[in-house]
């Protein structure tokens, strides 16, 4: 029995079941131990991270390599900070909300005003936001990119309210953020239905936060690349040139987000790239869920969104899933002569909707045969689970979305693996996680075949999500599919 299995035992014995919990937090003992021996040791690592990484109002992904604010980054942090102090996790959210732009979009980066511009490219310099992003709404004190990021945020919100409820109703924290929340998704759900089938679309691959993800090589090779000369990247003199984007991915980035940029980031007229991606729409429906719940807390009935959400559910099967291949696939809007085809590579983002309650059986079964068959490895040969198909033609274990295996991604899939009742499967890849997070020194990505850290240490999301997952033991996640509705045990 290894150590984490050890603790998980004791906690067992000692608890009993866990009480029943809502769909977006699985079941776990109100009131857990502190984790001591080694888990607790991992559980202080895990906490110096985030407070090295803490910059008084909010926490970068990493002091060296991404040293401002993160939209996606700052949803998972707050997911696990919560577990150290609910209302630093409340400051970290209303952070990036203070800089959300009036039409509703919640930027991908908030500038640090006292980091040097070249620490970081593209710099505020590139993104131009208060001037280029006027009549979008841009803020005009604080200096963002223009693009946005996968909305985690109001599942992010829920999660942790209910760390300290009492904190939050004291603090009114959901009544400030949830107005905010709302008009994010209304941006989402009408500036970027760019297919026109209900949708969110992708305008530039950093939105979907996957970066250099093979999904992205089809729609991006009809982006004429920015010159080599034109910029400077500043991620080589913190990573190996093999572990990051190639150059000439980089000069598609460049020329795709100045584009939008000089477009006064408008949707309207679109650009030459647009994609509805299953890991971004499944995270935006999850969410959806989540702003009904909180609805619910202020007092509505939150019937409407749970509406929205199980139609959004089941709109993602119908344009996103390939029952040949088991999972979702990504649909290039532009592709096939601007009449849309779905993508043939596979990748994580695939397998992100078992996180969904309201999925039909057949497809949860078939995702999580397709997790744990050849091409995901999952509880086999791969450690948590690999970025992208590990038999696939563009395979690459070490070039960051090409394969590496990241802790987001694993965090989401062991959620869905425990609230579709794969609690063994999803207990292995806890315990998984759990370990390879301190053998890496809260690696940004890991090797998916050994594990070993790669990219930036001590980064932001895992140690936070380590955090969480600390938190319960995975001893009792009962399923929840459909026995939410109607309640409000939040
Ligand atoms: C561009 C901060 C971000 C993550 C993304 C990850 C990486 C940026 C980059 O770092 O993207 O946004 O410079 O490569 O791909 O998921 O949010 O951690």
């Amino acid at each position: 029995m290894d150590r984490t299995t050890q603790l998980t035992a004791r906690r067992t014995a000692r608890t009993g079941p866990a009480p029943a919990a809502d769909v977006y937090e699985p079941a776990e003992p109100a009131e857990p131990a502190e984790p001591t021996g080694p888990a607790g040791s991992l559980r202080a690592r895990a906490a110096g991270v985030l407070e090295s990484n803490w910059t008084g109002t909010s926490t970068v992904p990493s002091r060296g390599l991404y040293p401002h604010q993160w939209s996606w980054d700052s949803a998972f942090i707050a997911i696990g900070l919560r577990r150290l102090s609910p209302s630093r996790a409340q400051t970290e959210l209303e952070t990036l909300l203070a800089a959300q732009w009036g039409d509703g979009r919640i930027p991908h980066i908030v500038f640090n005003p006292s980091v040097p511009l070249d620490a970081y490219f593209p710099s505020p310099d590139f993104w131009r936001s208060s001037a280029a992003g006027r009549a979008a709404g841009a803020p005009r004190t604080v200096q963002t990119s223009g693009i946005v990021q996968p909305p985690v945020h109001a599942l992010a919100a829920w999660l942790v309210h209910r760390a300290d409820p009492g904190l939050s109703r004291a603090r009114g924290f959901l009544a400030r953020v949830y107005p905010k929340l709302a008009a994010w998704h209304r941006y989402l759900l009408h500036r970027r239905d760019l297919g026109g089938g209900g949708l969110a679309s992708v305008v530039h691959p950093w939105e979907q936060g996957m970066d250099n993800s093979p999904c992205w090589d089809a729609p991006l090779s009809r982006v004429a690349p920015a010159p080599a000369r034109s910029f400077r990247r500043a991620d080589l003199a913190h990573g190996a040139a093999g572990d990051r984007p190639t150059d000439l991915d980089y000069q598609r980035y460049v020329r795709l987000a100045a584009e939008y940029r000089d477009r006064s980031y408008g949707d309207e007229a679109s650009g030459g790239f647009a994609v509805e991606d299953p890991a971004f729409n499944a995270l935006l429906i999850a969410s959806e869920h989540a702003l009904a719940r909180i609805a619910r807390e202020l007092g509505a009935t939150g019937t409407a969104r749970r509406t929205r959400a199980e139609r959004l559910t089941a709109v993602l099967v119908d344009r996103l899933w390939d029952p040949a291949e088991g999972m979702f696939l990504c649909r290039d809007v532009y592709g096939a002569g601007r009449s849309g085809r779905l993508l043939p590579e596979r990748s994580v983002s695939g397998l992100v909707p078992l996180l969904l309650p309201d999925l039909p059986r057949s497809v949860t079964r078939a995702l999580v045969r397709t997790a744990c068959g050849p091409r995901f490895g999952l509880g086999g040969p791969a450690r948590l689970v690999p970025s992208y198909d590990l038999t696939g033609a563009s395979f690459d274990r070490h070039r960051y979305w090409r394969g590496p295996a990241w802790f987001n991604t694993a965090w989401l899939l062991e959620r869905g693996l425990r609230r579709h009742g794969e609690r063994a499967r999803a207990d292995a890849l806890r315990a998984d996680f759990l370990r390879t997070a301190a053998a890496s020194g809260f690696a940004e990505y890991v090797d998916p075949y050994t594990g070993a850290a790669r990219g930036a240490a001590g980064f932001g999301w895992t140690a936070a999500l380590t955090l969480d997952l600390l938190h319960h033991d995975g001893s009792d996640h009962s399923t929840h599919h459909s026995s939410d509705r109607g309640g409000n045990r939040g």
